[in-house]
């Protein structure tokens, strides 16, 4: 085992031929057998390591461990995802995201299988794999991969008012973070917590990311799926390593039987939400990732999140949607991880101490010694042999329940575009205008004039200005009718300012990344300004240069890059400052790479700082006339205000001026 073919040679003995051949061969068959089957959905993850640290105990809500004691400390494993593509797309695809914790309880594994949109296509698990066929790839040709913009998504989504309320959320910004480090995530059904005197409340989990919510505009993600595919998964890398640990807050929407009866939707509908405002989020414990995985495959690519993992004080509750999904990441898991001794594998097990009766199986690497196998035995001396735990095990909630049981959608789930429009009108005017422009570019991208006229029909029952604009933008001739909707749309549910990311500004610029172009001559006064300034803000400092290997500066110092120009093109920065000097700007002002890193950053509506000399290749990328987002600095000192402006993350009054169509 282990040899390579290289160790074949000549002027062997037959018989060692034979040897090295059958050790060759072996290294060729593990080889041949290196992959697994991808996953169906969420193929396209990145994992890492961290912790779940409760602040104060939950014991009078749950009886689960690890919220029992104050600073109690849980492992965690995170895995962060797209859904459409497959392992090797891009990672800036305008898509949900996954956010997947598997926490590693004192009492076994609890796995919070969550997006980063509260809401999801289908009310029922039985639509999946419709939703799913209709968005992935279609099946004659093998494309668009990674995208909804093409026909067979939106013919599906035209055809199921219930998508509506999910397509409005896809639409907006949600889906093209920045990064991970600055998305919520959601656990989306209600589920239940469960007290020690067994008393239940239901509950929505909740992830805030400590840094604020980001996204990047459409144009820009466009640019970034060129310049880096694994944008997503570099940030997160490169934060952990630098010791800038991501972190979210736990928060739990806990509400009784009776505001459930009395809430306008129904809480087992999962394209519903309940708003904040309403059912305010109680932020219960924090969530650190503070270590980079080993190996990818070990641990990213194995790791099998089950929705069915959960532990004493947690439930489930009767949504059709989760009732669904119990039972499809358990079976997904036999075939692509290839029999049920998955469970072992150190990424999945738990970490706690535990006794089962299993046994045998496709790779059954961890065996039970002895031979009690089954319960009751006797094979344990006086006391008897090992039994089920009655009271340290898992107990169901008993819930009471009454009616017929049948396979059919619930009245109570058919109001599709109220909540829709209440998130609709929950958006600063910014983001409405980036929701009308991705229904705009998707719907452009359907070949089937019939197919853009339907979804604009559906949008007439959100907002009519949306709708109209959307018409606009793909020039339909004439504004279809609305659909009927199956409920009358409710007009007078108020905006839910927690839904809007601009609305809710971090006001810092901690965690991003600061591109500065240099050159040659480059002042080093003002650099080390700029560089000190952005340290101390808790930003990150990418220096751009002509020639990876640095520059030169005007006091005859050398400063190495980071990137050449062409591999750091704006759009992976979240600002830039191009801080060349008079020989630098004549070597760049006709460098297309050069141009296209000030005019992207303009396009992009992001803050940029530059020296004086600097002036003529601003204004070759277009840069005529200058903006409060462009910010001329002079002397060191003036880095600081660059900074404050930069913790406006984007000068948006820009936007109406670079964006026309
Ligand atoms: Fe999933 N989903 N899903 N899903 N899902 C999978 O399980 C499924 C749904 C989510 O990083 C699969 O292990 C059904 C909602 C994430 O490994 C599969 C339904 C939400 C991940 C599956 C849903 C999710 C998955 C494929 C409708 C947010 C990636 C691979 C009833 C609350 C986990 C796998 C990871 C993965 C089924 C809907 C989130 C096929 C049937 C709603 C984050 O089992």
């Amino acid at each position: 085992m282990g040899m390579n073919v290289a160790s074949l040679r000549c002027d062997k003995s037959i018989s060692d031929l034979g040897r090295d051949r059958t050790a060759a061969t072996s290294a060729v068959f593990h080889f041949d057998h290196e992959r697994i089957p991808e996953r169906v959905v969420h193929a396209r993850g990145f994992g890492a390591h961290g912790y779940f640290e409760n602040y104060d105990s939950l014991a009078d809500i749950t009886r689960a461990d690890l919220f029992q004691r104050p600073s109690e400390k849980t492992p965690t494993f995170v895995r962060f995802s797209t859904v459409a593509g497959s392992k090797g797309s891009a990672d800036l695809a305008r898509d949900v995201r996954g956010f997947a914790v598997k926490l590693y309880t004192k009492q076994g594994n609890w796995d919070i299988v969550g997006n980063n949109i509260p809401v999801f296509f289908i009310q029922d698990a039985i639509k999946f794999p419709d939703i799913i066929h209709a968005a992935k790839e279609e099946p004659h040709r093998g494309f668009p991969q990674a995208q909804t913009a093409h026909d067979n998504f939106w013919d599906f989504i035209s055809l199921n008012p219930e998508s509506t309320h999910m397509a409005l959320w896809i639409m907006s910004d949600r889906t093209i973070p920045r990064s991970f480090r600055f998305m919520e995530g959601f656990g989306v059904h209600t589920f239940r917590l469960v007290n020690s005197k067994g008393k239940s409340t239901f509950v929505k989990f909740h992830w805030k990311p400590k840094l604020g919510m980001q996204s990047v505009v459409w144009n820009e993600a466009l640019k970034i799926n060129g310049a880096d595919p694994d944008f997503h998964r570099r940030d997160l890398w490169d934060a952990i390593q630098l010791g800038d640990f991501p972190e979210w807050e736990l928060g739990l929407q806990l509400f009784d039987e009776a505001f459930a009866n009395k809430f306008a939707f129904d809480v087992l509908d999962a394209t519903k939400i309940i708003p904040e405002e309403e059912v305010p989020v109680r932020r219960v414990g924090r969530l650190v990732l503070d270590r980079v995985v080993d190996n990818f495959f070990a641990e990213t690519e194995q790791v099998a999140f089950c929705t069915q993992n959960i532990v004493p004080g947690i439930d489930f509750t009767n949504d059709p949607l989760l009732q669904g999904r119990n039972f499809s990441y358990l079976d997904t898991q036999l075939k692509r991880l290839g029999g049920p001794n998955f469970t072992y594998l150190p990424i999945n097990a738990p970490k706690c101490p535990f006794h089962t009766l299993q046994q045998d199986g496709h790779m059954a690497f961890v065996n039970p010694k002895g031979r009690a196998n089954y319960e009751p035995n006797s094979w344990g001396g006086a006391a008897g042999g090992p039994r089920e735990a009655l009271q340290a095990g898992f107990t169901s909630y008993p819930a009471e329940e009454q009616g017929q049981k049948l396979r059919v959608r619930s009245e109570t789930f058919a109001d599709h575009y109220s909540q829709g429009r209440q998130f609709y009108l929950s958006q600063t005017p910014i983001e409405q205008a980036h929701i009308a422009a991705a229904f705009t570019f998707e719907l452009s991208k359907v070949e089937t004039p019939a197919i853009r006229a339907r979804m604009v029909s559906h949008l007439l029952n959100i907002d009519e200005s949306l709708a109209k604009k959307v018409a606009d933008g793909l020039r339909l001739q004439e504004l279809p009718k609305a659909a009927v909707p199956a409920r009358p749309v409710v007009t007078t549910l108020p905006p839910s300012p927690a839904l809007s990311i601009l609305g809710n500004p971090p006001g810092t610029f901690k965690g991003r990344k600061v591109g500065v172009l240099v050159s040659d001559g480059v002042d080093p006064g003002l650099l080390s300004a700029v560089q000190a300034a952005f340290r101390q803000e808790g930003a990150m400092v990418k220096l751009v240069a002509p020639m990876v290997g640095g520059v030169e500066a005007s006091d005859g110092s050398w400063i190495a890059a980071d990137e050449k120009i062409d591999g750091g093109p704006s759009v992976v920065f979240d600002a830039i400052a191009v801080l060349l000097s008079d020989a630098g700007t004549q070597l760049l002002v006709d460098e297309a790479t050069a141009r296209d890193f000030v005019a992207d950053a303009f396009a992009h509506c992001k803050f940029i700082a530059h020296s004086s000399a600097a002036m003529p290749l601003l204004q070759k990328a277009g840069v005529v006339e200058r903006d409060k987002g462009v910010i001329e600095l002079t002397e060191p000192a003036q880095a600081a205000i660059f900074v404050e402006a930069c913790r406006q993350l984007r000068f948006w009054e820009r936007e109406a001026k670079v964006k026309r169509v």
